[in-house]
């Protein structure tokens, strides 16, 4: 009796530890688009059509090597909806001897696929997703009695456990970490090279009106849609951020330009995370790049130091801290999402833009999550479960095991400090230096109160003043709460009628 090797839509890759020793003759692979999947939350319609067309094109490789596949789609007559029911149909119908399967990257997949065996009287074998570069047990081992973690501890392991930017036992040029030369502020006129743009093939075209069919209420545009579908065009994603933008990568990294969505960023997390990129693979590239001269070293470091440090650092934590980490709110944030994280009006032109662009393209970079959507996620004081929820929903490289530390830990501060230092609380002054939103904004940025401030400006000190019992202490934010020591009570007085004003309009739904 053969085995079922189930493939689950982010593990496209050749060498996924579930297909190691197939048996070509006897197993049969088995792939499914499940409704379930797709509307459990209503994931952004980019992010559907992304997932489904490199599914289908892994699938297609897969017969093409000589595999025997099965691949339920969506609107099949069939299709048993859920990855439980599909699994129970292939049962059926295959008689499997047991099913094989690469563990899940989520921790809802995990315990749905642990259930199987009972439920339906199978062997069911997880193996490792040996696709990351820390296993589980190493994050564990490293993470052991250390109250709070820091990522930059971790990546320096990383970095000599795979030899990456090392000189015998000494990083590259003397430092671990260049970030203090990744601060240029955006320039006026910045010629930055386009991202990969693919073209659509007929089976892209086939899942973009299923899309359009079945998900016409989810948020986002699916169309235009020029995303890398299978590991070739997407290595050509790769050389192509290698060879055009890694140069500036670390220069500009913190920068935002009205219009430039993409930036000098690599814009492959979504290649990375579904299995047609490997991790090492571009770590590997931006170093060879480093050591034949086409790229500086604080772009390069900086670069690897997102996938060595920050990617495996944040997953270490997720499976570290579930499933308590779902229920994260350190600071009792209670306020609803306004709408206007889904696109309705608003006169912050950093929110407009950023929303806007994540709508078109089911990606924001960096820093325009972390500062722009997520600083005023966090000092307007917004639940973590609806937070968490839009960022899972809009990004087209969105997995839990990524999406919850970056917002619980990383934005929210709900953690309270077990992920990030301190909280990335900050006032219109940091947007305005590195960005040019400001300059087409209705509020005035160096205005700090009344109707025309910045809303930031006030939204910061007021979050300081709500939170102060709980991060006075934080030796990161003494200048902060020195400052505020140093306001006058009429200004104190200020703060907090112009953010109960800004409040009380945002949750009645006018426009802010
Ligand atoms: P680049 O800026 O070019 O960085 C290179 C690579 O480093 C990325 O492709 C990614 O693989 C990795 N990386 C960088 N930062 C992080 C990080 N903080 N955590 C994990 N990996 C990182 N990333 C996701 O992949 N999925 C998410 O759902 C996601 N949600 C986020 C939510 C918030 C609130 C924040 C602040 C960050 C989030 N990130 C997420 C991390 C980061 O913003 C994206 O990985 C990055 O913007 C993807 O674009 P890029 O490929 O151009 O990245
Ligand atoms: C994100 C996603 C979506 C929308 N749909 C499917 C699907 O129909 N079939 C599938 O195998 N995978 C899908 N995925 C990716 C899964 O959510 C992802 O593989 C698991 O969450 C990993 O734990
Ligand atoms: Fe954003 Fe304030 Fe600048 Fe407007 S003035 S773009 S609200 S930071």
């Amino acid at each position: 009796m053969g085995a079922i090797r189930v493939i689950l839509g982010d593990q496209l890759s050749h060498n996924v530890s579930s297909l190691s020793d197939i048996d070509r003759e006897a197993d049969t692979i088995w792939m499914c688009e499940v409704a379930e999947e797709a509307t459990f939350i209503k994931h952004h319609k980019k992010k559907i059509a992304f997932i489904f067309s490199a599914m289908r094109h892994f699938a297609e490789e897969l017969e093409g090597k000589g595999y025997r596949v099965h691949y339920s789609k969506l609107d099949d007559e069939d299709n048993a909806g859920s990855f439980a029911a599909e699994v129970e149909r292939a049962i059926k119908d295959v008689q499997p001897g047991k099913i094989v399967v690469t563990e899940p990257s989520e921790y809802r997949v995990l315990k749905d696929v642990e259930a199987w065996g009972d439920r339906f009287g199978v062997e069911v074998e997880i193996r490792p997703d040996d696709r990351f570069l820390a296993a589980h047990k190493e994050f564990q081992d490293w993470a052991e009695d250390r109250k709070q973690l820091r990522m930059e501890f971790f990546y320096r392991e990383m970095r000599k456990k795979y030899g990456i930017l090392m000189n015998g036992d000494k990083p590259e040029g003397g430092e671990w970490n260049y970030d203090d030369q990744n601060r240029k502020t955006p320039k006026e006129q910045m010629d930055v090279p386009d991202t990969y743009k693919g073209q659509t093939d007929e089976i892209t075209e086939e899942v973009i009106e299923l899309v359009k069919e079945r998900f016409d209420d989810h948020f986002g545009d699916v169309e235009p849609f020029h995303f890398a579908v299978t590991r070739d065009q997407a290595l050509y994603a790769l050389n192509k951020f290698i060879d055009e933008r890694l140069s500036k990568f670390g220069d500009y990294q913190d920068a935002m330009v009205e219009g430039e969505p993409w930036m000098y960023h690599s814009h492959l997390s979504f290649y990375i995370n579904i299995g047609l990129l490997g991790p090492l693979e571009c770590v590997e590239r931006a170093e060879a790049a480093y050591l034949e001269g086409s790229a500086p070293l604080n772009a390069v470091e900086g670069f690897i130091r997102q996938i060595l440090g920050w990617r495996e650092y944040i997953r270490g934590v997720y499976w570290l801290n579930m499933p308590e980490y779902e229920s994260e709110n350190f600071l009792d944030a209670e306020r609803a999402l306004p709408w206007l994280f889904w696109g309705g009006e608003t006169k912050m032109n950093c929110l407009r833009q950023c929303v806007k662009e994540t709508k078109e393209n089911a990606y924001a970079h960096h820093i325009q999550r972390l500062m722009v959507l997520g600083n005023f996620a966090l000092i307007a004081g917004l639940h973590p479960d609806e937070v968490n929820e839009w960022y899972y929903i809009v990004y087209a490289d969105a997995y839990q095991w990524v999406e919850l530390p970056n917002v619980t830990g990383m934005i929210l501060f709900a953690d309270g400090g077990y992920l990030a230092s301190k909280p990335y609380a900050a006032s219109g002054a940091y947007i305005n230096k590195m960005s040019d939103y400001c300059k087409n904004c209705s509020y005035a940025v160096t205005k700090k109160n009344g109707d025309k401030a910045c809303p930031f400006n006030y939204l910061y000190w007021d979050f300081m003043l709500r939170n102060e019992d709980k991060l006075k202490g934080n030796p990161r934010l003494n200048m902060s709460y020195r400052t505020l020591e140093r306001m006058g009570d009429e200004k104190i007085k200020a703060i907090k009628d112009d953010a109960q004003r800004f409040f009380k309009k945002m949750d009645d739904g006018e426009i802010v």
